[in-house]
């Protein structure tokens, strides 16, 4: 009786995690098409990047934004908010220089709140006029510094500090009878 009870509950906790799974996964938006493609070869640079997605994209000021990085490391998003039609979101591209991979990573807010972000390449074949935007020389080191400004979570410092009282008390009682190097020697 109690044996069925408890693989009862287990069954019960078990069916609730993959629910629980499912669900985070289906909530979450979908990329389910992109102008350029993925991969798309083009002759000159695209004006503007679309993604499409499977549900509605959350507009609100910085919630999506879009990089897009050419030869070494240089960056040709337009830097303004995107224009957002329902399952869609448009960013515009300065125009864009050299013939290379351009690789574009972005960060849209999905229908359920959340973030989801992901990328795509493509492949200029003629080299356009542009220059890049003034984040080339700076992207990397502002990203740098906002991970330093709020990059340790507060409950890093609440778990250290458990940690080092547990670890206080724990010394404080072992010291109590005898201490720990000398019962360790004998
Ligand atoms: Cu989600």
């Amino acid at each position: 009786m109690r044996r069925a009870l408890l693989l009862t509950l287990v069954a019960l906790l078990a069916g609730g995690l993959a629910l629980l799974g499912s669900g985070t996964a289906l909530a979450h938006n979908v990329l389910i098409s992109s102008d350029p493609k993925d991969g798309q070869s083009l002759e000159a640079g695209p004006a503007e990047i679309t993604l499409v997605f499977d549900q509605p994209v959350q507009g609100g000021d910085k919630f999506n934004t879009i990089t897009v990085k050419g030869p070494e490391d240089s960056r040709w998003e337009d830097g303004g908010e995107p224009v957002i039609r329902n399952n869609s979101v448009v960013f515009k591209v300065r125009p864009l220089g050299p013939a290379a991979e351009y690789q574009v990573g972005y960060r849209i807010l999905s229908a359920d709140g959340h973030p989801v972000s992901g990328n795509l390449k493509f492949t200029t074949t003629k080299a356009g006029p542009g220059t890049p935007n003034a984040a080339t020389e700076t992207a990397e080191s502002s990203a740098r510094s906002s991970e330093e400004d709020g990059g340790v979570p507060i409950w890093v410092w609440i778990v250290g500090a458990v940690v080092l009282l547990g670890g206080g008390v724990f010394f404080a009682l072992r010291g109590g009878s005898g201490g720990p190097g000398e019962s360790a020697r004998r």
